[in-house]
């Protein structure tokens, strides 16, 4: 309870000081009350959730008056939200996922108009505009690897896969890559969706998948949402032990379900969403600030097994964050002048 205060006030006195500005941070962050959009293509789901908390935390911290636009997977209405950021007189605008056709020129006039452009997995194809992402041939292959230390270099596989989401794209690549150097793995039926209820739309496409190919043993799901929309199905059709889920991105729920008894979610691999979305605030900011930012912004995934899990007693995000400090923190775009990092 001490601790839990002590932490409070330090936060709160964290926050009202970069309300007023940072002491001996440049301009504007000296003065506080910094404008920033956050435009979103996508705000359901644990993933994206966690994100928006963490880039609030990040830009309450940094004095940032943070404009939040939700995604509601609607293209043109990401156009005009950007728009209306730019209107807002906005520093800078994070743009997260979203279909680059339709954001690249509007995205060009956010930078035509002084104002910084980050973006998070959505390729904007810009030298201008840096990019926030988490490794995805890194995630995709960590959960791969995990899959044929446990079921071989031979089984048959169900994957879940949207095209069009650069995270999702880049995550392919390298599936691709390990079905060509390992011809046993075998890639019987695919399924995929993105709506604001992607676990329950992707049971139903799954129990199909599992119907129509008895012979799957593995399921390829790097994404959380479709990972816990494989779990439901399988326990629907009881075949809970017979088939194993390797995912991508963790959240506290998905902890929960991996490590109940007789999950079939063996292993993911993930980020902490919250800091990818301080990451990408803490982005935004040093560009606001003048300073230099590479292209990639990379936040490191980490390979989560379900035996580590359970072995750890580890039941939430903030005790894997700190048990595994690589898990709760990122190097990626961090000034000695910005506090919360
Ligand atoms: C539809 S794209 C879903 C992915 O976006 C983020 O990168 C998360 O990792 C999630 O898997």
């Amino acid at each position: 309870m001490k601790i839990l205060l002590s932490t409070l006030l330090s936060l709160s006195f964290t926050a009202s000081a970069a309300a007023e500005g940072i002491a001996g941070a440049p301009p504007p962050f000296d003065k506080g009350g910094v404008k920033v959009a956050l435009v979103r293509y996508l705000s359901a789901g644990d993933f994206f959730e966690a994100y928006e908390a963490g880039a609030q935390a990040q830009a309450r911290a940094l004095g940032i008056d943070l404009r939040l636009f939700p995604g509601r997977q609607n293209a043109s209405e990401q156009r005009s939200q950007i728009e209306e950021a730019i209107n807002l007189g906005v520093k800078a605008i994070v743009i997260d996922h979203g279909l680059p056709e339709s954001l690249k020129d509007v995205a060009q006039k956010a930078l035509d108009a002084g104002i910084k452009v980050i973006a998070f997995d959505v390729d904007l194809n810009n030298s201008k505009i840096p990019q926030v992402e988490q490794n995805d041939h890194a995630l995709a292959r960590l959960a791969l690897d995990q899959a044929i230390k446990e079921n071989g270099t031979a089984f048959k596989a169900g994957y879940a896969y949207v095209a069009g989401f650069a995270p999702l794209d880049r995550r392919n690549e390298t599936w691709v890559q390990v079905k060509a150097a390992n011809p046993g793995i075998v890639e019987k039926a695919r399924i995929g969706v993105v709506n604001d209820t992607t676990a329950i739309s992707t049971a139903d496409q799954a129990k199909a998948a599992l119907r129509a190919h008895p012979e799957i043993t593995v399921f390829f799901a790097p994404w959380d949402e479709a990972a816990r929309g494989v779990k439901l199905a399988l326990g629907e059709l009881g075949l809970s032990d017979k088939i194993k889920i390797y995912s991508g991105d963790v959240s506290t729920a998905d902890i929960a379900e991996i490590t109940e008894p007789d999950s079939p979610w063996v292993a993911t691999a993930a980020t902490n969403p919250a800091v990818v979305g301080a990451v990408s605030i803490r982005a935004a900011a040093i560009a606001v600030a003048g300073q230099a930012l590479p292209h990639d912004i990379i936040v490191q995934p980490t390979l989560l097994t379900q035996a580590q899990l359970r072995q750890g007693k580890i039941r939430t995000i903030a005790q894997l964050s700190a048990k595994l400090p690589a898990f709760g923190h990122s190097p990626a775009a961090t000034a000695s002048w910005i506090p919360g990092q």
